[in-house]
């Protein structure tokens, strides 16, 4: 039981992104807000992910908060696109200049929340002795932040080190001489494998599934380069707001920017043109195709494309098949942007494991028996990704109405409306929920979006004496119906594709394509009607 309970306007759980810039936004509207987060320090993804290479692949330009022009002229990115030091240092100096931290208690986790119906209120208890009785419940735990660590027999036996990407040593790692084997090769395993290799004596890569990543092209920033992009935030920010993924890509011309538009269609291409694009471009000629999201054999083709120019990389062909991805579509999978990826397959002391040929079948006390045979190392690393979207929200045990489980309510897959709020859970919000654009777009883009909507709400609830919102069933059904209609035919749902995105990588959850793929532009206009129509779709009660 809590020796005390505070009572509070809003309760915000997570001081990452969200959890930092929903405790800014209520302030300003005179409310009591508490802050609670697991890690000893603000930065969320940023805190915990300090994996070697770690780095985060949208421009920092478009990555970085717009709710105030002074903070936005102030801070200098020293790169293109910033390393995981320079983001925490920025989450830091926002914590700081906003004065955050006296409102925010760390090393605390939530255990329960559960909602009171005659109060209109939620009781929230923390691993720490604390609770809170508050008014509206802020989920603010991120998307990615429930680490994913495989279950592998005789894992425990293991005598040497083990890591996982998502929950990086703060002091971190020195891997000198040492063997590593690395299991995973999702974003944080290729960022990570090519600066292990130039460390450690010897890296194994244990590789489930090749994935198609892109060179980021990744450079110091200049000064010429941030006074131009300053003179231009506004229009930056208005484009990235409209934008489908929140990237504008300012200046940058490379993957992943909204603005770089496609050109051609690869299916009218000769072989001779696509060969002649990949001497030209490499991996980047394959950008220029405007058709490979949208019809399977296009994608085919672009494919052939990606794995030519693998072979052409990597030297030893041997690793270079085992590096290509075959049998799913480009772009079914969240996109990877890298540094010397598949350069570091050139080195003598990496060595690649597809298991496609085998799987791993036990970890032991030396090493990793697979059914190809045993790799000797000194540590195993995890990159074997997160219990995305839903863990987090999940791992609390949340009970709303009635005392109905949120984790009953969700069994078959998550239901909200807008990503924002789910049935039975009056008062429950959550920051870039299941069902809105989040994973799909520019993170901080859809963070302030969601932050500026609840504001808004709960000011408009306190203005007019509403003391619950809720969506209406209809209201949520319709909403559900419409984020898999949208989905479907893209490359996100293919029937080959076995993405976290459809929760694929965790065994035995539900197969749901869980973020909205409209666009953030398209979604912002749909919340800004959804409140001009009196909040449709809402219920709200005094
Ligand atoms: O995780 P992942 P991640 N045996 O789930 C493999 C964001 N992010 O941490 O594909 C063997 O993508 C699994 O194999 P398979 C970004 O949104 C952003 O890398 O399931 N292998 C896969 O290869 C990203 O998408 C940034 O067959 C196993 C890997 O582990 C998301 O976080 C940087 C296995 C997991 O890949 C997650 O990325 C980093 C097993 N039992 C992350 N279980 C940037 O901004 C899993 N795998 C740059």
């Amino acid at each position: 039981m809590a020796n005390n309970i505070q009572s509070v306007d809003v309760l915000v759980v997570g001081a990452g992104f969200a959890g930092m810039y929903m405790l800014h936004r209520l302030r300003t509207q005179d409310l009591n807000v508490q802050v609670v987060e697991a890690g000893s320090g603000v930065g969320g993804t940023w805190y915990w992910n300090r994996y070697p290479g770690a780095r985060c692949d949208v421009p920092s330009i478009d990555y970085s908060f717009s709710f105030s022009d002074d903070l936005q002229q102030d801070w200098d990115w020293t790169e293109v696109m910033a390393g995981q030091p320079e983001i925490l240092d920025y989450a830091n100096h926002v914590a700081d200049r906003f004065d955050l931290l006296k409102d925010i208690s760390f090393e605390t986790r939530v255990l329960d929340a559960t909602y009171d119906e005659s109060k209109r209120r939620w009781l929230i208890h923390t691993d720490v002795g604390t609770a809170y009785d508050a008014r509206f419940y802020v989920m603010a735990t991120g998307c990615l932040s429930v680490p994913n660590t495989p279950t592998i027999e005789g894992a425990s036996e293991f005598k040497g080190k083990v890591y996982h990407t998502g929950q990086w040593p703060h002091d971190g790692v020195n891997f000198e001489g040492v063997r590593v084997g690395i299991i995973g090769t999702g974003s944080s395993g290729i960022q990570s494998i090519p600066v292990i290799a130039e460390e450690a004596a010897h890296l194994t890569v244990f590789q489930r599934t090749p994935n198609y990543t892109m060179p980021a092209q990744n450079r110091p920033q200049t000064k010429e380069f941030l006074d131009d992009a300053k003179s231009k935030y506004d229009e930056i920010r208005r484009t990235q707001r409209e934008s489908q993924a929140g990237i504008v890509g300012y200046g940058f011309g490379f993957g992943g920017a909204d603005n770089v538009a496609p050109m051609d269609a690869i299916l009218e291409t000769s072989p001779e043109q696509r060969e002649q694009a990949l001497n030209d471009e490499g991996f980047a000629a394959i950008r220029r195709y405007m058709d490979i999201g949208l019809d399977m054999n296009a994608n085919e083709l672009a494919c052939d494309m990606y794995r030519e120019q693998v072979s052409r990389v990597v030297k030893d062909p041997k690793a270079a098949e085992g590096l290509m991805p075959k049998g799913y579509p480009i772009g079914c999978k969240r996109p990877v942007i890298d540094s010397g990826y598949y350069e570091a397959y050139n080195r003598d002391n990496v060595k690649l494991v597809d298991l496609r040929k085998g799987g791993i079948e036990c970890i032991t006390e030396t090493g990793i028996q697979t059914s190809q045979g045993h790799y000797e190392v000194d540590a195993i690393v995890y990159a074997t990704g997160f219990d995305a979207m839903t863990g987090a929200l999940l791992n609390v045990d949340i009970k709303g109405r009635g005392g109905a489980k949120l984790r009953e309510a969700w069994e078959a897959g998550p239901r909200t409306y807008l990503g924002l709020q789910t049935v039975g859970f009056p008062n429950l919000f959550m920051i870039t929920g299941p069902g809105s654009p989040s994973v799909l777009s520019n993170m901080i883009v859809s963070i302030e979006q969601h932050v500026d909507w609840i504001a808004d709400c709960i000011q408009h609830m306190d203005a007019h004496q509403w003391r619950s919102i809720e969506p209406t069933s209809v209201a949520e059904q319709q909403w559900i119906e419409h984020v898999n209609e949208i989905a479907k035919g893209t490359m996100l749902t293919a029937p080959s594709c076995n993405s976290w995105y459809l929760g694929a990588n965790i065994p035995g959850k539900p197969r749901i394509f869980m973020p909205y793929v409209g666009g953030v532009g398209t979604y912002r206009t749909k919340c800004e009607e959804i409140v001009a129509n009196g909040y449709e779709g809402f219920e709200l009660a005094s």
